[in-house]
């Protein structure tokens, strides 16, 4: 929501160039400049005013870049090169909290607007960082998917805010034919009775 009217906009960030390519609902198509050759996306809406902000995390320097919609422009050092950003409002104020992931430890570094800065061990590093708030408390949860290996069904966690207990939803074995084979096969049974 770059233009703050509840509905989704359009986004891309191109990063070769930097280029941010816009379609918003109300004021239609924008191109803004933030951020260079190597940069990660980082949007969020970091001053609360419910317009997302464009950011980016630069891994050279492990420097966030961010243009707020209200509170302007603003640059911080969090995290390392390696690391993965994985802004969210994990303390739930509506502010967006910048976090990063490193996968070596399975290490969260969350620099909450309101709570202050915390670390959360979840996840290896096959692992990605896939944080939403499952749980409906308005916080972000930590939260990693490991893909399938082999004949293994790929597994999520998800640490929950509400209770710090650890939530592993199943989502059934990893099929062995493709869905659309199998589809396939049921619409011949049904044509055929
Ligand atoms: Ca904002
Ligand atoms: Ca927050
Ligand atoms: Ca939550």
């Amino acid at each position: 929501m770059l233009d703050g009217d509840g509905k989704t906009d359009c986004a891309v960030f191109r990063a070769s160039t930097g280029e941010w390519l816009l379609i918003q609902s109300t004021a239609g198509a924008a191109t803004l400049t933030l951020g260079q050759a190597g940069d990660k996306p980082a949007q969020g809406d970091y001053d609360g005013d419910g317009k997302t902000d464009i950011a980016v995390f630069r891994p050279s320097n492990a420097t966030w870049y961010i243009t707020r919609s209200t509170l302007g422009s603003t640059s911080m050092v969090y995290g390392a090169s390696t690391d993965r950003p994985v802004q969210g409002d994990y303390d739930g104020d509506g502010l967006t909290d910048i976090a990063v992931f490193t996968k070596t430890t399975g290490t969260w570094g969350l620099n909450r607007s309101t709570d202050g800065n915390t670390t959360v061990t979840l996840g290896s590093v096959n692992d990605i960082p896939a944080p939403a708030d499952y749980d409906g408390d308005g916080k972000t949860d930590v939260a990693v998917y490991s893909p399938p290996i082999s004949a293994a069904a790929g597994t999520w966690r998800i640490s929950k805010s509400t209770d710090a207990t650890l939530y592993t939803p199943n989502l059934g074995p990893k099929p062995r034919r493709p869905h659309r084979l199998r589809l396939h096969r049921s619409i011949k049974r049904k044509a055929s009775q």
